[in-house]
Parts: structure tokens; C-alpha cells; sequence
């Protein structure tokens, strides 16, 4: 037993005072409020549950700031995915570890404490499947294990290069699987979590430009119960090819075509119409809004208001890994917002008015739920949890959602001082507990990939 005392946490009814909780067997066994510290309890300011980081390709951490110079022609998601490609074409299973780890610490010190991997890097540099189908899914539980970071694993089927089926292009062979290949793959990134306490697997075609309907179909039963994401409606030349292709814009075409339900994750969804936006909202899917790397692809805004009003939920992802920060992610959101409306404080609600609460709470239920837990500081729940540090400048003076917004709007260092996942500590003081080895390890891999 191992118990925290903070003087003040968000509890899932509110901001409670002088809250003890009980960590047990990697859950928390207690909360209770009220109450003054005891000699035993290990006492914090702050208490915060963790963010899940909905939406990770870990890999791409290794080319942050390798994309920001300009080509001949200009420049767009489609010339960023070649480099992507060219870059995904020389990792060795050694390199997708090393780097995925370096993501991951991040993110813990950065305040997620779990990940949803959209895993779709699966063969070797040939494009020939490795002997253990589910190697580098392997590679990703191992990052995740030595990090600390909850994993919610989504194996990726990937097939073809564009809508109605074409073939994959090279840059894809690292990608692909027939559907009983998937199938596999599915069977083997289970077995390769099952050590791995509240791993989570579930299922991920790729999007509507890579998987045809028959696929899709084939796939769908092998979720059973777990989680269902797909990327959709991102860019406007998804939307033009996938009307071209079915008289359907993309998130029309699925919502009519697959049983989307709360199991769903539609990752993006930037384009859609205002009917999209309630159709979409009346499932009950969760937008997986990754705002850092839609503003550095060039991708669009998410029409949140609409969204929001019809009841849609929410959660954000560090996508590319460009940047990371659950923060960051929160504040581009509403930042976006206010530069496409010419108004502040937007992602607030008449129940909410705090802009940086709104957007945590909405991010912690939908970012759960998109990852098949569930969130918040609660008896049963996972005991992962953030404290912040109160001396931080930007939280001064500062209590109950003040200190979100502090903490969203207006800190230059990161107030984040310590994280658990699983009721164990990863992040002291800031700090992640091996943040130091595995960035030698990153130096190292990155240094060789890159001088290549
Ligand atoms: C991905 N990234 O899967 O990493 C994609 C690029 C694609 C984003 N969509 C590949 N941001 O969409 O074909
Ligand atoms: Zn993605």
C-alpha cells in the first residue's frame, strides 16, 4: 500500500481539498477528502489524473524538425509523407525502439500516461514480414514497457495507395497485409502485450484510402470489444478523391457504410459538413484531434463548436511527435479555434467556463475512452496520476481550474513534477527515471539513420 497526499485534486466530481489516495496493485484503492497527511502518506500540491495521448506514430519522433525546409515545388502533407516514407524505409527493428522509447518519456514528462500506438510500420526494409510477424509490435510494447507508459496497441491494416483499391506504392511495402495476414499480426501483437500490465490491444485500418469495403468488413469482428481507430477526412484532397470514388465525402461514407460506434476513434475528422459534424457527434466516436501536427502538416481546423454543441467527444494525440506535450495539444486546440473565429475562450461551456478545464475534461473522457480505459482519479480506476508543482511562476496564486489554465495558457517551463502509470512512479521532479539512458540510446540510433 502506498498512499498521496495532495492538497488539492481533480476528483471526478471536482476539485476536492486535502485528498489521500491508496495505491494498490497498480489501482487506487482509496480516495479519501478532508483529510490531514499522516506521517506515511508522500505529500504533493497538486493532483491531476493522466491524459491518454490518444493518437502516436512513435517512430516519427525521429524526424521532428527534419521536414521544416522547403522542397522545389511546395510544400504539403503529401511531400512530408514521402520523407516520412524514405525514412520509414531504412529503420531497423533496433531504431524503432530506441526511438519510440524517446517519444514515450516524453510524453510521460509531459503528463500522458498512456499511449494509443497506431502501430503500421510492420515488415523489414524489404517489405518481407520479419519471423515473429508482430516484431516491431514487439519493438513498441518494449518502449513502452521500459517507459513506463500504459500502451494501448492498434496494429494497422494497410493495403493499397488510394480509394477503390489500387496497389501500394513502395513506400508502403513495410505496411502491408492481406487480411488473413492481418488477422496474425492481430494474434501476435496480443500475445506480445500479454505481459504487460493494462495493456490494451485493438484494431486500426489504416484509412479510407488504404483498406477497400470487403477488407474493412473482413476486419472489423477481429476488434472483439477493443478499440477501432481510423484516420479520416484530413486533408481536402482525401475528401475530393473519396467523393471521386463513391459520390460520399470520407466521414459520410463511413458512418453509412460501418458500425460506427463509442468503440471508434475517427482520428482527424478536420473536413467535415455541419451534418457530418452531428451525424458524427450522434454516434458516440471520439474525434481524435491531434492539433500540434494538423497545424504542422497543413492540415485544416477542426470545427469544434458544432461538434461540442452536438454532444461530440473529444480527445487529442501527438500524432507525428513533432512536439510533444499534452499541454500543447490543448492550447493549439483552442488556440485554432480563436484564430479561425475571431474569439476567445471557445472551447469553454456554460456549465465550464474554464477554457483549460473544459478542454482537460474533455480530452480525459475521450481520451479513455478512445483508448479502452477508464480515466480519472477513482477507487478501481488505474492509478495514473500527475501532481504539478505549485512553486511553478505560472501557477502562482493560482487554485482549482486556474490551475489548468495556468498550466495550459501560461507556463513556460512545465509545472509536470511527478507521474504514475500503474501506481508506480516514472517522472520526478520532472524527470523521467531513465531519461538520461534512453536519450543516448535515441542520440545513438538517430546519428547513425541520419549520417546514412
Ligand atoms: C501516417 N500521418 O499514417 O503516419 C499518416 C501519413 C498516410 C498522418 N495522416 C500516412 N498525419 O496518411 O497515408
Ligand atoms: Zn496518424
Amino acid at each position: 500500500m502506498y498512499q498521496l497526499h495532495f492538497k488539492q485534486a481533480l476528483l471526478p466530481d471536482g476539485w476536492s481539498r486535502d485528498v489521500r489516495l491508496s495505491l494498490e496493485s497498480g489501482r487506487i484503492a482509496s480516495v479519501d477528502t478532508g483529510v490531514t497527511a499522516i506521517g506515511t502518506d508522500e505529500r504533493h500540491a497538486i493532483g491531476l489524473p493522466g491524459l491518454a495521448n490518444l493518437h502516436s506514430h512513435g517512430f516519427q519522433r525521429g524526424m521532428a524538425g527534419l521536414t521544416e525546409i522547403r522542397g522545389a515545388s511546395s510544400d504539403s502533407f503529401w511531400t512530408w509523407r514521402e520523407l516520412m516514407y524514405r525514412f520509414v524505409g531504412r529503420m531497423t527493428p533496433d531504431d524503432v525502439e530506441a526511438i519510440t522509447a524517446q517519444a514515450y518519456v516524453e510524453m510521460l514528462e509531459a503528463g500522458f500516461t498512456r499511449v494509443g500506438e497506431f502501430h503500421y510500420v510492420h515488415h523489414d526494409p524489404a517489405g518481407v514480414p520479419y519471423g515473429d510477424i508482430a516484431e516491431l509490435a514487439g519493438r513498441v510494447a518494449a518502449a513502452a514497457n521500459a517507459s513506463g507508459i500504459g500502451l494501448t496497441l492498434l496494429p494497422v491494416f494497410y493495403a493499397h495507395a488510394g480509394f477503390g483499391g489500387r496497389a501500394p506504392d513502395q513506400g508502403q511495402r513495410r505496411f502491408v497485409n492481406s487480411v488473413d495476414r492481418y488477422a496474425d499480426l492481430v494474434a501476435a501483437s496480443r500475445r506480445a502485450v500479454a505481459g504487460y500490465d493494462g495493456a490494451v490491444v485493438g484494431i486500426a485500418p489504416h484509412s479510407l484510402r488504404a483498406i477497400t469495403p470487403d477488407e474493412m468488413a473482413a476486419i472489423l469482428p477481429l476488434a472483439a470489444g477493443g478499440p477501432i481507430h481510423i484516420h479520416v477526412a484530413e486533408q481536402v484532397k482525401e475528401v475530393e478523391d473519396c467523393i471521386a470514388w463513391s459520390g460520399s465525402r470520407p466521414v459520410q461514407w463511413l458512418l453509412d457504410h460501418a458500425p460506427v460506434d463509442r468503440s471508434w476513434c475517427l482520428v482527424h475528422a478536420t473536413h467535415m459538413t455541419e451534418e457530418e459534424i452531428r451525424a458524427m457527434a450522434a454516434t458516440g466516436a471520439v474525434a481524435g484531434l491531434c492539433p500540434v501536427t494538423e497545424a504542422n502538416l497543413g492540415d485544416g481546423i477542426f470545427n469544434a463548436p458544432p461538434f461540442c454543441r452536438a454532444g461530440g467527444r473529444f480527445g487529442v494525440g501527438s500524432d507525428s511527435n513533432v512536439l510533444i506535450g499534452a499541454a500543447d495539444e490543448l492550447r493549439q486546440l483552442e488556440y485554432s479555434q480563436r484564430l479561425a473565429l475571431r474569439a476567445r475562450n471557445v472551447m469553454a461551456t456554460p456549465h465550464t467556463p474554464s477554457t483549460g478545464r473544459a478542454l482537460f475534461d474533455g480530452a480525459l473522457a475521450g481520451g479513455a475512452q478512445a483508448l479502452g480505459i477508464a480515466g480519472g482519479l477513482a477507487v478501481g480506476f488505474a492509478a495514473d496520476i500527475v501532481s504539478l508543482d505549485a512553486d511553478n511562476p505560472a501557477l502562482a496564486g493560482h487554485s482549482t481550474d486556474a490551475i489548468l489554465d495556468g498550466w495550459i495558457f501560461g507556463s513556460r517551463r512545465s509545472p509536470v513534477d511527478c507521474v504514475w502509470t500503474s501506481g508506480r512512479k516514472v517522472v520526478t521532479n520532472g524527470r523521467h527515471h531513465q531519461v538520461e539512458s534512453v536519450a543516448a540510446g535515441f542520440r545513438r540510433r538517430l546519428e547513425a539513420l541520419l549520417a546514412e
